[in-house]
């Protein structure tokens, strides 16, 4: 069973992600085990204060330091064997693909920390953390939406989540090209007809179809996943 710890300040956000679909069945079905930690909890400050002004000067609020490190140390003393894998989801950290969803859904025990304010004071991310994960170019407010596409990327990757075995063979991304056009019934709406070859019951055309839609698309929509990947490192 993959084990997951959330370190947020807003554990209320994960309420509905983590009680639907998907996600949901995967706790029932024993493949998957939540537990989410607010933060401020751990503070020892009387106000429970988790953030202060940066040494320097400038705009905005750092994440303290002491409710961070205390709360992954305690998580961490819980899960002893289970070496858990420590993610900052950030602004800077790789950016999430299906590679990394994949590499990540074969580790046991994440322990998730939701950044939030300018980030966190840099001594987390040079002591506790293990690697940074962001979700593409664009500004959030904190990294709770973030962890949340994080974790329905990787649970829907746990074997046995799925039903249909299938399903994750013929995904989009790895293999390089954008999905065919998809139709279902009625075969005419509205005035609108589903393409004749769909219709024929000839297996060959239509697989001769499918790829060709395929192909065009993508060319037309995502010609970079046609080039070649760049080598990074
Ligand atoms: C306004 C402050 N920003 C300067 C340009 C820095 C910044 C800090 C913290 C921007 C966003 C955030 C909060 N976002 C996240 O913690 C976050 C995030 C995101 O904003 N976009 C994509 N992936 C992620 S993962 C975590």
């Amino acid at each position: 069973m993959t084990r997951i710890d959330l370190v947020t300040i807003f554990p209320g956000m994960f309420d509905a992600v983590l009680n639907e679909s998907i996600v949901k069945r995967a706790q029932a079905k024993g493949k998957v085990e939540f537990k989410i930690h607010n933060l401020r909890d751990y503070t020892f400050d009387k106000h429970k204060k988790v953030d202060d002004r940066p040494f320097g000067g400038g705009a905005g609020m750092v994440m303290c330091p002491q409710p961070i490190f205390n709360c992954v140390e305690y998580i961490k003393s819980r899960l002893r064997s289970m070496k858990p894998r420590v993610i900052l989801l950030c602004p800077q950290g790789e950016k999430l693909t299906q590679a990394v969803a994949k590499r990540l859904s074969k580790i046991k025990s994440l322990i998730l920390i939701c950044g939030h304010y300018e980030g966190v004071d840099e001594r987390v991310r040079e002591e506790l953390v293990d690697e940074e994960v962001s979700i593409g170019d664009y500004i959030l407010t904190g990294g709770e939406l973030p962890a949340m596409v994080l974790i329905d990327a990787i649970v829907r990757l746990i074997p046995g989540v799925l039903g249909d075995k299938n399903s994750l063979k013929f995904e989009s991304f790895e293999g390089n090209l954008l999905e065919h056009p998809h139709y279902t019934r009625p075969a005419e709406f509205r005035n609108m007809d589903v393409p004749k070859v769909l219709l024929s019951g000839d297996h060959n055309k239509i697989e001769a179809w499918r790829k060709k839609e395929s192909a065009t698309r993508t060319k037309e929509r995502r010609p970079d996943l046609l080039k070649p990947k760049l080598r990074r490192k």
